[in-house]
This record gives C-alpha cells, structure tokens and sequence, in this order.
C-alpha cells in the first residue's frame, strides 16, 4: 500500500468518515485554482481529487496539478476518465475501472493503455472499483454506463461486491457531478453492510442535509466537486465538513 492510500484509510480510522474535494479542470479558471485549494484545505478536506469526464488539454491538468500542489500540503490525488487525466505531478492516482459500462474501453481498455505510463510516472495508483448509479450525468453519458437504477440497491451491492473480490480497494457509488439527486441512502446502507472495503460516495451532494443521510448510511467517504466552487457563504465547506465529522461520530 502506498503512502497516500494509508494516510486516506488511517484519517477514515481517525474521524469515521472523510471529505475530498474534487476539481474539475475544465470547470474551473486557472486563477481561481490557487485561491480554491487553499480555501478548501482550510475548511478541513482531506485531499483534493483531480479529474472530469472531458479533461482535453493534459498540459492544462499539469498546470493546474501543480498550482494545487504549490499551495496546499494535503494530497493530490487523480481522479482520470480517460488517458488524459494522468499528470505526474499528482501524488496518486484512482487507478478505477468503470465497472458496469457497456464498452470494455471503460472496464478495461484504458487501463491497459495507460499502465505503461503510471508504470513509467512511477505514479501511486489506488485501484477502486467505479460504478455509477442513474441515468443523464455526463460521466453516464461518456462513460456507456449500463445505469443502476436509484431503486436498485440490491444491484449496486452486487457490484460492490464483485469490485471487492475482484482486489479493488475502495467503491465509489457515482451518482454523476450535478446531478439532481445522490445516491438513495438505502443504496448506501445496502452496500455498506456487505463490504469489507471503503465506500465512497459522491455526485449531487450539496446541503448538510444531503451529507447527513448518507453518512448516517454509512458511507466512509463524500465527495463533492460542484459545491466548493460554488458555495453559497465562505463558511459553507467547513459547515458540511464540521456535519459528516459529527455525523460519523455518532454512528
Ligand atoms: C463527480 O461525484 C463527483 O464525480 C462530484 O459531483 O459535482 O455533483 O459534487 P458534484
């Protein structure tokens, strides 16, 4: 296990449940990155998550892996769609597999083509196990997903679970970036109950209210990427972050 794995599983140990922020290169301007990753570090996430389902420019996703990195200590870690959201500037990167896409591109296909480089980077890699729940997000759309209903919590688990005995270390429950609704905490619940392996949540998130439900659900994990750029008061992050830590500890 690599050293960004291990901080992540031992600050799960540490508070019950963890936030990461995630940043997406081809929403945000460049000049807001430095001033964003501060901000964010300082309302208490735990590491910042680089990636989007239509990253085009590599260079850009450099640049801005690196301004990130020159202005915060928390990891950085890549979150890629495609073989352009790797960058060896990160400290690691989600090595996922989009498990219930139609096209083995997505299952398989990339992985394949981007191994020699992580190999050559020398890059962390964190292999998680992706699978995105509902219809009409982007990532859904780019990604040929075969879309477990919102109602179908006995269908995520058994994805879960083939992601767990497949050697996965994490599940990432997708509900897609803005869309409508996250993931039911049923869904979260069911899954929970039958993993052994971190379960992480995102898509959708963006009141404490959201956070509350799915926390108490069980995830060990949120991940919010719209909200931080767009957070209605300056103490809006830090509210949320303040919420899944109390939630989880009440658990
Ligand atoms: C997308 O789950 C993330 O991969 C974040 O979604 O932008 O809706 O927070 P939001």
């Amino acid at each position: 296990m690599g050293p960004v794995e291990k901080y992540l599983l031992d600050k799960v140990a540490q508070l019950g449940c963890i936030h990461l922020s995630l940043i997406d290169p081809e929403e945000i301007a460049p000049t807001k990155v430095a001033n964003l990753s501060k901000s964010i570090e300082k309302a208490g996430t735990t590491a910042i998550m680089v990636g989007g389902s239509t990253v085009v420019s590599i260079s850009q996703l450099d640049d801005i892996v690196k301004t990130i990195k020159n202005n915060v200590n928390i990891p950085v870690i890549l979150f890629p769609s495609n073989l352009t959201g790797v960058s060896k500037h990160a400290d690691a990167m989600w090595f996922l597999s989009l498990l219930n896409s139609s096209n083995p591109y997505f299952i398989s296909g990339i992985q394949a083509l981007a191994a020699p480089m992580v190999k050559k980077i020398g890059i962390e890699s964190i292999p998680l196990g992706y699978i995105i729940i509902g219809d009409g997000s982007t990532a859904a759309y780019i990604g040929q997903a075969h879309s477990i209903p919102y109602d179908k919590p006995e269908v995520a688990t058994c994805f879960s679970l083939a992601a767990q005995y497949l050697g996965m270390h994490f599940v990432y429950l997708e509900a897609g970036s803005r869309s409508k609704q996250p993931v039911y905490p049923n869904m979260v619940s069911m899954v929970k109950k039958n993993l052994d392996i971190p379960l992480i949540v995102g898509g959708g998130i963006k009141t404490k209210s959201n956070v509350k439900t799915i926390v108490e659900a069980g995830a060990d994990v949120i991940v919010t990427g719209t909200i931080i750029e767009e957070a209605p008061s300056a103490n809006y992050l830090a509210d949320m972050i303040n919420c899944i830590e109390s939630v989880a500890e009440s658990r």
